[in-house]
């Protein structure tokens, strides 16, 4: 039986990865960190919470990947944990380094010293490639990270490929673009639209506040995405691979996606903060734009290209984006009573 640690094992990717390979016959071990309450909501969802084990672990605290890197002795080790939420990483840019970026080489030093057989993977982002320099983006497209989000994990990224190159470890990245599901965080744009659309349609008030409605983002499926890290670290020699949907759209057309899903049929006026969506047969005004929520610095445009990962690992991207909306927001309607 093959035997697997995922560091952020609850949050999105780290609990659909879970139930990946527990259905693959792995021995899951996991990482949590110590709160007041542990949140395994997204490991119950899926049905896998007691199959795991569970191991108390900070990227920020080096003696903790020690112990577990020794206690486990795992066949992969899948770095999926983060401070992942790009917004708030102008407000905790140090906080953001340390974890996105040197928590990277804590593991990496920890398997080249204790467990160099051990095959690792690195979540870096299509986020690397904020001001993008080419259009799609690929492997080989120059990266220019547009937040303290996006400049830790371009460390991240280097030191794995450093690793790779000095040390000789199976240490691979996966430049992973958007990738949705119902578990998503709830601050996560998508997320925020669907639930707030299947609020209103649910019969709430409240209009749902939006920033920048013209960034474009390349959304795919969370449970595809998973699929590919793992296939991954099945090759022999490790890599980096894009996983992308090679599609590209607006916040606005998500929303529109999102609501027709729910029998709204939104009617979009105005430009810039004047900007707002009113449902056609009711009325009402659905969505508005607070300017608290555009960023110092956008990532206006992200497409990829993953042709490598289509060619070497037979990977593709199986839900296109309005199935993605559609089942976000049939879900979060489901959940409410
Ligand atoms: P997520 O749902 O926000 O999950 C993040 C996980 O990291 C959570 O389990 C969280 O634990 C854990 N975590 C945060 N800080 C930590 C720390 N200091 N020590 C240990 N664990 C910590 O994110 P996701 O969407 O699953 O993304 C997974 C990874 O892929 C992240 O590295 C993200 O940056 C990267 N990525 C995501 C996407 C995407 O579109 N989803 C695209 C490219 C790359 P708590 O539950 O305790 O908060
Ligand atoms: O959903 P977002 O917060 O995701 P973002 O910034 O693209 O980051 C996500 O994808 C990255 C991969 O490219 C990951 F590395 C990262 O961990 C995370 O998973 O924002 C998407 C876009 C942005 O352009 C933002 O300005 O939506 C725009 N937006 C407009 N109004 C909003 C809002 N974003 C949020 N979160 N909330 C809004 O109200």
């Amino acid at each position: 039986m093959k035997k697997a640690f995922i560091t952020g094992i609850t949050g999105q990717d780290g609990a659909y990865l879970a139930k990946l390979l527990i259905e693959k016959g792995y021995e899951v071990h996991g990482g949590v960190r110590r709160i007041s309450q542990p949140i395994l909501s997204r490991l119950e969802w899926l049905g896998v919470e007691k199959d795991v084990h569970l191991h108390e672990f900070d990227l920020a605290e080096i003696n903790n990947i020690h112990r577990v890197v020794r206690e486990t002795e795992v066949d992969e080790f899948y770095n999926l944990a983060a401070q992942s939420f790009v917004g708030s990483s102008w407000n905790l840019p140090v906080y953001a380094g340390d974890v996105n970026g040197l928590g990277v080489v804590r593991i990496l030093d920890c398997l080249r010293t204790l467990a160099p057989q051990t095959r690792f993977y690195q979540a870096s982002t299509s986020e690397m490639f904020g001001l993008v320099q080419e259009v799609p983006q690929s492997e080989t497209t120059r990266l220019y990270p547009r937040s303290p989000y996006g400049v830790a994990k371009v460390y991240g990224h280097y030191i794995t490929t450093n690793y790779r190159e000095s040390f000789g470890l199976h240490a691979s990245s996966g430049i992973l673009f958007n990738h949705e599901s119902p578990l998503r965080g709830k601050e996560f744009v998508t997320r925020k639209i669907t639930m707030s659309l299947a609020k209103i349609a649910r019969g709430a008030d409240a209009p749902l506040e939006l920033g920048n409605m013209d960034a474009r983002r390349d959304w795919g499926f969370a449970g595809d995405y998973v699929k590919g890290m793992w296939q991954m670290l099945q090759q022999e020699a490790a890599d980096d691979y894009v996983l992308a949907t090679g599609v590209t759209t607006t916040i606005r057309d998500f929303v529109s996606y999102a609501a027709q899903t729910l029998n709204m049929d939104l009617e979009w006026s105005g430009s810039g903060i004047d900007e707002t969506a009113t449902e056609r047969k009711t009325g009402k005004t659905v969505v508005v734009i607070n300017e608290k929520f555009y960023r110092p610095a956008e990532v206006d445009l992200l497409i990829g290209d993953s042709s490598k990962a289509a060619k070497k690992l037979g990977w593709k991207a199986t839900v296109e984006v309005r199935e993605l909306a559609e089942m976000m927001a049939k879900s979060d309607y489901d959940a409410i009573t």
